[in-house]
This record gives C-alpha cells, structure tokens and sequence, in this order.
C-alpha cells in the first residue's frame, strides 16, 4: 500500500506558510523519477531542495529490498543540476542520519519535529547566519559527523493535516486504497530494545488536545477523505487521551471510517474497544510480538503474556475486525516459545480475524538489541554498515525452522500470513481492482478470502 507522504505535505505547507515559494514532486508513481526531476528542476532554480526520506528498507528479512540505492541517483541528478544546498528528512534520516549523510554526500538533515528545523534552517540560511547550533541540524565537517540534538519535550504536537489536494495526487492514492494518515500524539514512553520510534520522536509524551483532533477529522473527511489512519506510535497510550479522542468523536456525526495498527495490548478493555467502535474504527492492529514470558521479556515490552490472552479475551466480545502483528526470532526465542505464539494464535485469534508474521528483527544503530546482537556475537558490522538491511535472529533458534513452522501454520489457517505475503507483487493490481469493484481500507479484513482466491489460482502466499 502506498503511503500518502504526510511529513513532505506538512514540510512543504509550513514553509509555503512562512513566506517562501515551494514546490514538491512526489515520486510515489513516476515511472521514471530521474526524468521527474530534471523536468521539475527546467526553469525553477531552488536555493533548496528537501528530500523527504520514509524508508530505508522493506523490513523483510526473507526478501530485503534496499531503498536507499535508488536514492542516489536522485540526489546526484539534483546536485548536477542546481547550486541548492540539499537537505536530507523523513523518519528514515532520524534513524541513521549520519550513514545517510555519508551514503548520499548531502549537505545537511534535519532530523526530529521537521516543521521547526526546517523553518529555522531557511531563515539561517535565507540570513546568511551560522547553522551550527540549529536544534535537530546535522551535517558532515571534514569527514567527522555533527548534530545538535533537538529537545523534543520543548515542543507541543499539534494534530493538524496539511492540504494533501495542494500537494499531492490525493486519487492515486485513493485508487490504490492508501488510508490519511494523521497523528495525535508524538513520542513513545516505552522502552522495547528494537525501536528507534523514540530516537524519531522522543521518549515523552507530547500530546495533541483531542479536541483537534476531532476537527482534523471532521475536516478530512469533508473533504473526501474518510479513510483515516492513526499513525501514532502506540495509539491507545496513554488511554485517557485516546479514550478521550474516542468519545468526542462518537458524538460527532463525521463519515470517516478510522484505523490504528498500532494498539499495546495492555490498554486494551472493553470501555476503549466499546468507544473505538462507536467513534467509527472499521479494524484496528495489535501489536502483540509473541505470546511468550521469555520473548516479551527479552524484547523488552513492558506487557506480559497475561496482558495479551486478556487482550484476545476483550477482541473476542467485539465485533471490530482485528490484525495481531507479531515478531518472531527476538531474544530469548525457542522453539517451544515459537510454538506457544502460534498455538496462541491458532486458540484465541478469531477465524474472521488475521494474524501477521514477521521474522526476524531489523538491526538499528543505537538500540538494546544492537548491544545485545554485539555480545551475542552475531552483528560485527559497525553501525555506519547497518544502512543496509541486518536483521537479528536469536541464536536459539533456526531460521529455516521457525519459516517452516509458520507456513506449516499459514497453510492450515486461511487468515495467517508473513512477509511474503504483504510483499507479494500481485497485492498492488488486487488494491486496485479492490477498489474498484468498491473495497474500501483496509484492505487486510479480506484476507482469508484474498488467500483462498490466489490459492485457487495456484498462488499460495
Ligand atoms: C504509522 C507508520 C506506518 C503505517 C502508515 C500508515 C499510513 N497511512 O501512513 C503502516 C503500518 C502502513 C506502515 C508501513 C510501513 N512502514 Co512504517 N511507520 C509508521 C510510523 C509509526 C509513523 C509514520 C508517520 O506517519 N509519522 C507521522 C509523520 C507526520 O511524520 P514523518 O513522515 O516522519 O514526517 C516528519 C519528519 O520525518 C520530518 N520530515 C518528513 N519529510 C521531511 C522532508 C524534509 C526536507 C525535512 C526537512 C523534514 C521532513 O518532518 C515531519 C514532521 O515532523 C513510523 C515510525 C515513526 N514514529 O516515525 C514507521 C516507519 C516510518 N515505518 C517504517 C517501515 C520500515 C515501514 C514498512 C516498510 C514496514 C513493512 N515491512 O511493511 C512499511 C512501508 C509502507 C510504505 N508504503 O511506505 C520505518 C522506516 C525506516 C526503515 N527502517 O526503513 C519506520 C521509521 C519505523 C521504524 N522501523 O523505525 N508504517
Ligand atoms: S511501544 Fe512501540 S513505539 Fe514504543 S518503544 Fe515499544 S515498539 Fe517502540
């Protein structure tokens, strides 16, 4: 599913609402992006240019896609075209900007709140002044890496939307069932030792007023845009604030039909999943990782097993379709933990509902489990080298194993899938043919049917 660029409009909107001219090219569906560029670029001298960077990679352990290779060439035809001082943001530069300095040669990132960097970054710039104490500023001096780290609980969250219309092609995103995505809160208070979520947007809460986030609603869905996804990093913590969200909305007549993937199991009772439904949530994700003490132990997620089979027990009282994401192969997996995951998702996870496998965990520069992979013996890369994807598997278990077991899983449970699955190629025309035929996001409610139709036709993903 193509992901609408949210930071990129926001960026764009900001800085067109300060004074200055912008354009912005998504290269989302441009069939040849360095051709976009070197049209966009006749006839406009930027004195900047912004790339707003997502993902580094695909996540996938089993078919690792590196998309920071295509990256260059971009940023090569830009440098060769214009004078302008080339910036680098997204969430992927705030989670390895110095590895995407180097790799791509730019001259500056802005990493954290972007709106306020990068605002404070063209006025020094527009002003001739120094650069080097610009919170959330990084850059490359003599070969040696400098930032100034942002204090990012000295700045509010605001829960606003840009104009995606000004910005973007809003259809082709529509077409290919992309929800809008919107954020009520910044910041994750959790600790789990894979994330890099809090090196994006801080260890502490910073909260929207929920009232704003009704409106932003509202807005977006008078608008069209009624496919709404909360991309907060954990949406129902804290779960006063989403509660809160939740019952404003309810009594609000909005049209939009909302989403979150991103719910912590702990803060999961009847009273937010009852006000979830009445708010207009049409499916929501868990994301639960293993159903094993020694894996969420060892993960480091603050919830217990316990918390989970009582998150399975509320789900199974509702009606909301849900997706269980968990991560297999983290610290402390066994067999016997693997096992139990599964065998939790074959008991207490709803035929109509879906379970997503992913194996293996991304290994991120500065987190607990690079640490814990270095005394394990199974990273030496230095962290500059781990831009291209490095997963950790733990060294109790097999690889090959745990695959088998969850395809050995996925072939008996229609509603199971992996990896392979959300990669699989032809998921792009059945979007599309989705919406035409009038399928509306998200679209992983049809899975077990979506399965048994490729199956028939001999595909089995
Ligand atoms: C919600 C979310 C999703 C949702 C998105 C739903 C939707 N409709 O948008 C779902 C679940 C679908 C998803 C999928 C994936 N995701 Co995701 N996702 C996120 C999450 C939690 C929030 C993203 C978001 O929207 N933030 C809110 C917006 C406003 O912030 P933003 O885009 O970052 O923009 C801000 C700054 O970055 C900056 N900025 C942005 N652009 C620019 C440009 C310039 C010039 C400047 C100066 C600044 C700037 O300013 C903006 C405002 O402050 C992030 C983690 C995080 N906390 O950031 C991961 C994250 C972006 N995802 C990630 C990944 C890997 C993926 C997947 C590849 C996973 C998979 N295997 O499927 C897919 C890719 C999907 C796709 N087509 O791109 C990674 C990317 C890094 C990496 N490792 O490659 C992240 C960072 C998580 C992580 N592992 O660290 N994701
Ligand atoms: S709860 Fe989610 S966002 Fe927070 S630290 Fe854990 S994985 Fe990261």
């Amino acid at each position: 599913m193509p992901v609408m660029p949210v930071g990129a409009c926001m960026i764009a909107e900001t800085a067109q609402k300060a004074g200055h001219e912008v354009r912005l090219l998504d290269l989302m569906f441009e069939q040849s992006p360095l051709k976009s560029v070197e049209e966009a670029l006749k006839g406009f001298k930027p004195d900047v240019v912004g790339f707003s960077i997502r993902n580094i990679d695909n996540n996938d352990m089993q078919s690792p896609s590196f998309y920071i290779r295509e990256l260059l060439p971009i940023v090569e035809t830009v440098r060769r075209k214009t004078q302008a001082n080339i910036i680098l943001g997204g969430a992927a530069v705030s989670v390895m900007p110095e590895a995407l300095l180097r790799y791509t040669g730019a001259t500056l990132a802005v990493t954290g709140d972007g709106e306020t960097v990068f605002i404070g970054l063209l006025e020094r710039l527009s002003g001739n002044r120094s650069l080097t104490d610009l919170p959330g500023l990084a850059w490359m001096e003599e070969d040696k890496f400098r930032s100034n780290a942002q204090d990012p609980s000295t700045e509010g969250c605001q829960c606003w939307c840009p104009d995606f219309y000004r910005w973007i092609d809003v259809g082709a995103y529509i077409k290919r069932l992309a929800t809008v995505p919107l954020q009520t809160k910044l910041g994750c208070s959790f600790k789990c030792i894979y994330c890099t979520y809090r090196k994006i947007e801080g260890s502490k809460y910073r909260l929207s007023d929920p009232q704003e986030a009704v409106e932003a609603i509202i807005g977006l869905a008078s608008r069209g845009l009624r496919h709404i996804e909360f991309v907060d990093n954990v949406f129902n913590s804290p779960y006063d604030h989403a509660l809160s969200i939740c019952e404003l909305l309810a009594k609000k007549r909005h049209g939009a039909s909302l989403q979150s993937l991103e719910l912590n199991p702990l803060f999961i009772d009847d009273i937010l999943i009852t006000a979830m439904e009445r708010a207009g949530f049409s499916g929501i994700g868990i994301t639960v990782e293993s159903a094993s003490e020694e894996v969420l132990s060892g993960l480091g997620k603050g919830f217990s097993a316990e918390h989970i089979y009582k998150a399975a027990e509320v789900i199974k009282r509702h009606k909301i379709p849900c997706l269980w994401i968990f991560m297999t192969g983290g610290p402390n997996e066994t067999r016997e933990t693997l096992t139990e995951t599964l065998k939790f998702a074959e008991n207490y996870i709803r035929p109509q509902d879906v379970a997503f496998f992913g194996s293996g965990i991304r290994l991120y520069p500065g987190t607990g489990l690079e640490s814990l992979a270095r005394q394990q013996g199974v990273l030496s890369l230095t962290p500059q080298d781990m831009l291209e994807p490095v997963f950790y598997i733990s060294p109790t278990i097999e690889y090959g194993w745990m695959q088998k077991m969850i395809r050995d899983y996925m072939g008996r449970h229609m509603n199971f899938i992996n990896t392979d699955s959300i990669g699989f190629s032809i998921l792009l025309p059945i979007h599309r043919l989705g919406h035409k035929f009038g399928l509306r996001p998200p679209l992983w409610k049809h899975t077990r049917f979506i399965r048994r139709s490729l199956r028939f036709f001999g595909m089995d993903v």
